[in-house]
């Protein structure tokens, strides 16, 4: 096969970090006030990479104030004028796509095929298309004012592609922001910051934060901050939507999902195990809108196990950075040690387990696809989102009892319906309680549509007309006319 995916660059770009890491406060780098930082590693072989800096409250005061100092002139600029940086942004990211890519692969353990054609073009494509936005403040959004200072979470599934789905359209509308990655994925959001300052982003308006929950909480609390836009654990989102209650912040979230992968016996099946292939083992299925549940008509299920079986058989688990690999390393030993308890929990409630004969490496956080078949709705398995590579089968006979068992879920983000009769699909999309239905595919995503959940998945959309309606808002302006001309 190819050669595997150079990571010199990369390597000598975290070299270059000395260590130890720095926040990116005002424009500027600065030390962690606390002095305390943690280590990060690479999940494919358990090599310390870099030390991150610990933020702490003093620090994200810091930052929220760079923040808010930057902001009025932010917002005061000509729409097209903050379009340009945006546009430089894009561009920056799509020169230093490579250096991106294998960091990412690096840091998180996603596939370089991945992160090299999917991860990063959709961060770039994200700031073109909040370009085209920024720039119709000047006539069409004229009436939107932004928030203000933003504070933004986000998670280590797709770490670059979230801070874009924050950052871009907060920024495109006259917000600034203070982001906090993931603590296990922050070196993108690292050289992201070195972008922002080569595309001459004015000082405040971008502020980078490495550190844990404590740090998140700090972000919440925080009074000059007028948003909260956080993607992560139900959990966590629960918390925050708690702590944010009655503060007057604006709150977005996007949360956990289960989601439902429905197959009617008059599928293309061979298109459905391909579409399970992408719905449950991209990224290594820790992906919130995962179709982490095969819902399969019970008169080809047997048929449509026996291919998807099969299947499993040739996808290839390993480095990530082997560009022949299907599915790397899952993000730290503590989702992996997550995962193996739930697959047992299934067993132990009845599953029937399926996984590939060639197994995985022996080290690093490897684990291989998996099904479980037979598996009942109401079993753990059913109900929790694993957030790993192991998707859950169940039967079903008739299109009311599919639609049934999709929604049997505390969950709403996505569903996938695969059917060659068309009005069946649409007859049932619109019964589905989900923010999104694909028909015939899975794990499409777009700049200009708005994503997000129905339920316990969040509330608030990203991305699109509906993405922007969460970073603004609305002014009517009206002036005052002579009595005589009513
Ligand atoms: O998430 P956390 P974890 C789900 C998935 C996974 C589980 C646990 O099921 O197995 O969550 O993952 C920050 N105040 N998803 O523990 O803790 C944290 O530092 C403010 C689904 O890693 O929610 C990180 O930056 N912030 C999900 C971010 O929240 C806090 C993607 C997410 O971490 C905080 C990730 C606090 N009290 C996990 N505590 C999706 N929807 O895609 C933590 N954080």
């Amino acid at each position: 096969g190819p050669a595997p995916e150079s990571d010199k660059e990369a390597r000598a770009w975290i070299k270059g970090l000395g260590g130890e890491t720095k926040l990116f406060i005002g424009g500027a780098w600065k030390k962690a006030k606390s002095g305390e930082s943690f280590e990060t590693m690479s999940p494919s072989n358990g090599e310390v990479l870099t030390r991150l800096a610990q933020a702490n409250a003093a620090d994200i005061d810091a930052a929220v104030k760079a923040a808010s100092k930057a902001q009025p002139a932010w917002a005061a600029l000509p729409g097209h004028v903050r379009a340009r940086y945006l546009y430089a942004i894009a561009r920056l990211v799509q020169r230093h796509s490579r250096l991106f890519a294998v960091v990412e692969t690096l840091d998180n353990g996603k596939p370089i095929r991945e992160t090299r054609d999917i991860d990063i073009p959709l961060v770039a494509r994200h700031f073109y298309h909040h370009a085209g936005w920024a720039q119709l403040m000047d006539g069409e959004l004229a009436d939107k004012e932004p928030l203000g200072v933003c504070g933004q979470i986000i998670p280590w599934n797709f770490p670059l592609l979230m801070l874009a789905w924050k950052i871009a359209p907060a920024i495109a509308l006259g917000n600034t922001v203070v982001l906090k990655p993931a603590e296990y994925t922050s070196l993108t959001a690292l050289l992201f910051a070195e972008i922002c300052q080569k595309a001459g982003l004015p000082e405040g308006v971008v502020n980078i934060v490495t550190g844990d929950g404590a740090t998140g909480e700090a972000i919440v609390n925080h009074p000059g901050v007028a948003k909260i836009a956080f993607t992560g654990s139900t959990e966590v989102g629960r918390r925050i939507r708690e702590a944010t209650a009655g503060s007057g912040k604006s709150l977005t979230l996007e949360l956990g999902g289960k989601s439902p992968f429905i197959v009617f016996d008059d599928a293309d099946l061979d298109a459905a195990v391909e579409g399970v292939v992408d719905a449950i083992w991209f990224n290594q299925g820790q992906v919130c809108c995962a179709g982490s549940r095969l819902l399969v008509q019970e008169s080809v299920q047997e048929r449509f196990i026996a291919k998807l079986v099969s299947r499993m058989e040739t996808l290839r688990v390993g480095d990530p950075l082997d560009k022949a690999i299907d599915i790397g390393a899952i993000v730290h030993p503590v989702q992996l040690a997550r995962i193996r308890e739930l697959v047992d929990v299934g067993v132990k409630e009845g599953a029937i387990l399926h996984q590939p004969k060639a197994g995985v490496p022996a080290k690093g956080c490897f684990y291989p696809p998996t099904l479980l078949t037979g598996v009942h709705p109401a079993a753990t398995v059913s109900r929790v989102e694993i957030f790993g590579p192991v998707l859950v089968a169940t039967t079903f006979r008739t299109p009311a009892e599919a639609i049934e068992l999709a929604n049997n879920t505390e969950y709403g983000l996505a569903a996938s319906i695969w059917s060659e009769t068309l009005s069946l699909a649409l007859d049932i999309a619109p019964k589905l309680k989900c923010g999104v239905v694909w028909v015939n595919g899975t794990n499409m995503f777009d700049a200009g549509v708005g994503f997000g959940g129905y339920k316990e998945s969040g509330y608030g959309r990203e991305g699109g007309r509906e993405g922007l309606a969460a970073y603004c808002k609305p002014k009517w302006l009206a002036k005052a006319k002579p009595i005589a001309v009513l």
